[in-house]
Formats: structure tokens, sequence, C-alpha cells
């Protein structure tokens, strides 16, 4: 039985893998890995305590804030703030990114972070599991307060690390920095993070396809004819329709079983509802580094130059050869 390691233990054993890191790569990991702590222990009480239910606000998107999206947005801009080492964050929350100013009043953190703190916060008051999602760049400009078109807006190709937590049955930290995908359990009863899932590969097919089909009659020809070939009586179709409307889950449970995840544009949502820097990069990065596939309409969602920190943009990712077949359709 292979040595339980710790996810603390990982990251300083792989710090040498990441490329020009003088170890504060491995500061804001572990600074993530705190605020996942923090957060999954409010989450897991939510039931218990007048913490569910909006807090009055809306946020950048003009959605209702739940309270828990508000504690975990504040508890991730905290730990990566206090750590000294990112110079600015996009938060899904906030309407323009953070400049973070170091201990010494000096911007000159060497990172940049783009999150979404709380993914799925709708589903909080029925119990439903949500996720934390975020983006890792390196920044553009050498030091001071960090410019957005340079140091946010940059393609998801140059991120240096992207990863999620799920706050589900079991509470999961699955991330890359450029080799490969691993996934940890935390063990709560001792608040560490455990090894569990190394080296997680996206099976190349899968048999699961999940999209909110309500919004079936407003979406692109092409990704209608896609769902009904999901649904013929052929080969090893009919596929099974799996939907929780939490991006985490449903992204997890494909990266492990294999699947397809689609949030396609329509008449109601012109340039799709997922956001490209802290929600679509993110996990096109994991999906990539697991073997799998994630384009956006015709193009690798990695290779899109972004345009505002806020974008949204159709969304597909999955088993690379389900993620090929939609493209033959997307293509006609
Ligand atoms: P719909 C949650 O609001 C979210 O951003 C994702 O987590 C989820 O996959 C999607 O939106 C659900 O959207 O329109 O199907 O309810």
């Amino acid at each position: 039985m292979s040595k339980i390691k710790t996810l603390g233990e990982f990251i300083i054993e792989n710090q040498s893998s990441f490329p020009y890191s003088t170890g504060e790569l491995s500061k804001l990991l572990n600074s993530l890995r705190l605020a996942a702590k923090m957060v999954n222990h409010e989450v897991n009480k939510a039931g218990l305590v007048d913490i569910i239910g909006g807090a009055g606000d809306v946020n950048a998107q003009g959605e209702d804030q739940q309270k828990l999206d508000v504690f975990a947005n504040d508890k991730f801009i905290q730990a990566i703030t206090n750590r000294d080492i990112a110079c600015g964050i996009v938060s899904e929350e906030v309407d323009d990114f953070i400049a973070i100013s170091g201990s010494n009043e000096s911007n000159n953190g060497k990172y940049v972070v783009l999150m979404d703190p709380l993914d799925g916060s709708s589903n909080i008051d029925v119990n439903a599991s949500v996720g934390t999602i975020f983006s890792v760049f390196r920044r553009i400009t050498p030091v001071g307060t960090p410019v957005e078109l340079k140091d946010f807006l940059q393609p998801g190709k140059d991120q240096i690390a992207a990863g999620y937590v799920i706050y589900g049955t079991s509470t999961m930290l699955v991330y890359s920095t450029g080799d490969g995908v691993n996934g940890f359990t935390l063990n709560p009863a001792i608040g560490s993070f455990y090894l569990s899932h190394p080296d997680i590969k996206i099976p190349k097919t899968g048999n699961i396809y999940s999209v909110n089909e309500g919004n079936y009659t407003h979406f692109p020809q092409g990704v209608k004819k896609y769902i009904k070939y999901c649904q013929q009586e052929e080969d090893e179709r009919p596929y099974t329709s799996r939907y929780i409307g939490s991006l985490v889950s449903d992204f997890h449970r494909n990266m492990l079983k294999g699947g397809i995840y689609l949030y396609p544009n329509s008449t109601k949502n012109k340039e799709g509802k997922l956001r490209l820097l802290y929600e679509a990069n993110p996990m096109a990065y994991i999906t990539e580094q697991a073997g799998g596939k994630a384009i956006s309409s015709n193009q690798r969602i990695l290779d899109i130059v972004p345009s505002n920190i806020h974008q949204r943009i159709p969304f597909y990712c999955g088993s690379t050869e389900m993620i090929e077949k939609l493209e033959s359709f997307l293509k006609n």
C-alpha cells in the first residue's frame, strides 16, 4: 500500500517541477488549501446556522449573493492577500480586479489569482454540492499595481496552476501545475487533505452527457443535433443524462467516469453563461492535463485571448472522443 501522502507533503515534493518557482507557488497553493478548509467548515453546517439565504446584495453578475458566497470570497481573498505572493485577484463576486499591496506597500507579488469562490451557490439551500474554482498566472508587468489588460487577460494556455474544491459528500481539492492532475480528499477529523486520486486521467470516451435540456429550444442547431445523437438507440447509446446544475460536481463526475459537459450559447444567453477567466479556463486546463478536450464553439478554450474579466463563453469539455463528435455537429 503506497505511503499516505498529505497535500502539504505533495506540494513540497513537487515544488521542483514548478518552472521558476522559488517556493512562492507552494505558499500560494497552501493559502488556497487553508481557505478551502475554512469554507468547507461553513458549507457543511450551512443548514444549521442562519448563514444560508441571500446576503441581500447582488454580485458582479447581478445574481443574488448567498451569505456563503460572501464568506467564501472573503476567506480566499484574506488567505491569498496574507501571503504576499499575488499582486492581484479577480473574483466572480467583485466587479473590478483587486490589487494587493504587499506588507511593504509594494505590489510585487509574482502571481495573479482568478477565482469563483463558491460556484453553484444557488444549490446551497437544497444541500447539493458546491465548489470553488481557481486559476493562477504569472504576472506580466514586472512590479507594482497589476494592469488588467496585461496581467489578468492572458490566454488560458499560460496558466501555471488551476484547480477546484468540491464540497460534496466528501471535500476534495483537485489541481494541476502542468504536470498532470491530482485529487486530495479532506479528513475532516484532523483537517488534512490526503492524496486519494493520483494522476487523474479522464476516459477517452464515456456515456454521460450533462446539459440543461430545459434550454434545448434555444440552443444552436449543432448542439440540438448532438443531444439527439446522445439520445438515439444505436451502438452504445442512448447515453445517460446527468445534470446537477453545479459545474464543479458535473465536471468532477465526468472527470472520473468519462462524459461531456455542455453549457452552450443560446438565444437567451448569446455568449453562454459560464465565465472564461475563472470557470472555463481553469476547467479547460485541468481537462487537458487529464487527457480530455475543452472547446468553445469552434476553438480551443485555452487559446482564447480574453476581452474582459467577466467575459462569458460557450463551454464544452470532457472526454476527447465525445467532444470531437460534438465538433462534427457544430461544424455542419
Ligand atoms: P443553469 C451555477 O450558477 C453555474 O455557474 C454552474 O455551476 C452550473 O453548471 C450552471 O451555472 C447551471 O446553470 O442555467 O443550468 O442553472
